[in-house]
């Protein structure tokens, strides 16, 4: 058999930061950096936990219900805390919130420039079935005058500096954005490494799959439903395939590097949907414009919308343009 011999030049994901913060020169503190690389060790520790979760009776309830009232799992609890921990102690972060926690965490004392919104371990439903989970996360700069308050994440997504999400799956994947295009990392167990293996991530124009938990058909609205007959029984006879895992990290990330179309919609039931703005929509719709996609609610561009509630929902249609704007042309004709 052939001998390949291993590559001698790897990115690490500290090395691509780095990198990033060199190019914007001295308008860079490097605080970013120190961040994203704090952000780094958190999905290393959690990867870990996940893995091990069944071994070490991780899984399971964890006896509490968070502030949406859903119960919280053995592993949400402690995947929060390992987050709130580590970016309290980067010293960079001065305002965080959680999925898990019912009030923004205002950092006492922080000099810190940044907020954080995170899902510490997102799509919960899935871990004690062994599949795939992930952490969300995003990064607003704290403005000026405003140290230390909420206001500082009630802001739009197109004011993230940062954005990405680590998914535990097959393979642990970490997925970056900081405004440059968007870019993908595995971990290395070996090393104890994020490598650069998916660099400059474009989601293709259109693609031939659509991700959406149409068992919800009954409560929709009609331009989500025409949308999806659409699809499903085209004039071409080509139907589009389904694919949904119930994890958003991973239906997303299949959708960046396949492309086709996600969609969590508003219907009679959930007048918002149920995807969380700050920490799920916006740093989802930021990575998929960064890679050529497009993310609407339907009627309006996903990092417009200005939230007034931490843990504020909305509707969410992402992935290949062209198919995203088949989406907006039902939405248009019924509005
Ligand atoms: P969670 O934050 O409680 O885990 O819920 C968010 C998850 C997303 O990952 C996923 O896209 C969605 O909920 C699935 O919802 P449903 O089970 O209603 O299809
Ligand atoms: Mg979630």
């Amino acid at each position: 058999t052939d001998f390949e011999a291993p590559p001698t030049d790897l990115i690490t994901l500290t090395r691509h930061i780095l990198k990033q913060q060199q190019e914007l020169g001295e308008r860079a503190s490097g605080d970013l950096t120190m961040l994203l690389v704090g952000i780094q060790v958190t999905s290393k520790y959690i990867a870990s936990n996940v893995r091990k979760a069944r071994l070490i009776n991780l899984v399971g309830l964890a006896g509490a219900e968070n502030v949406q009232g859903e119960d919280q799992k053995k592993l949400d609890v402690l995947s929060n805390d390992i987050m709130v921990n580590a970016l309290r102690a980067s010293g960079k972060v001065s305002v965080m919130v959680s999925e898990e926690i019912d009030e923004a965490i205002i950092v006492k004392g922080s000099k810190g420039t940044y907020c954080v919104v995170f899902d510490p371990l997102d799509g919960s439903s899935n871990i004690d079935a062994g599949v795939n989970v992930g952490t969300i996360f995003g990064v607003y700069k704290v403005e000026e005058g405003k140290q230390g308050t909420v206001e500082n994440v009630l802001r739009p997504g197109k004011e993230m500096v940062a954005a990405g999400y680590t998914m535990y799956g097959s393979s642990c994947n970490l997925v970056l954005t900081t405004g440059q295009g968007v870019d993908g990392f595995t971990l290395d167990e070996a090393l104890g490494e994020f490598i650069l293996t998916h660099p400059d991530i474009r989601i293709p124009d259109r693609g031939k799959i659509y991700s959406f938990n149409e068992g919800n058909s009954l409560h929709f609205y009609p331009p989500t439903l025409k949308y999806l007959e659409s699809i499903k029984y085209p004039a071409n006879g080509k139907p589009y395939s389904a694919r949904y895992i119930g994890s958003m990290v991973a239906d997303v990330h299949r959708t960046l590097l396949y492309g086709g179309i996600f969609g969590y919609p508003d219907d009679k039931k959930s007048k918002d949907g149920k995807l969380r703005m700050l920490y799920e929509a916006f740093p989802m719709a930021f990575l998929t414009e960064q890679a050529g996609g497009l993310a609407t609610t339907g009627t309006q561009r996903i990092l417009d919308v200005i939230p007034t509630n931490i843990h504020g929902r909305c509707p969410v249609f992402l992935g290949s343009k062209n198919d995203v704007e088949d989406v907006m042309k039902f939405y248009a004709e019924y509005d």
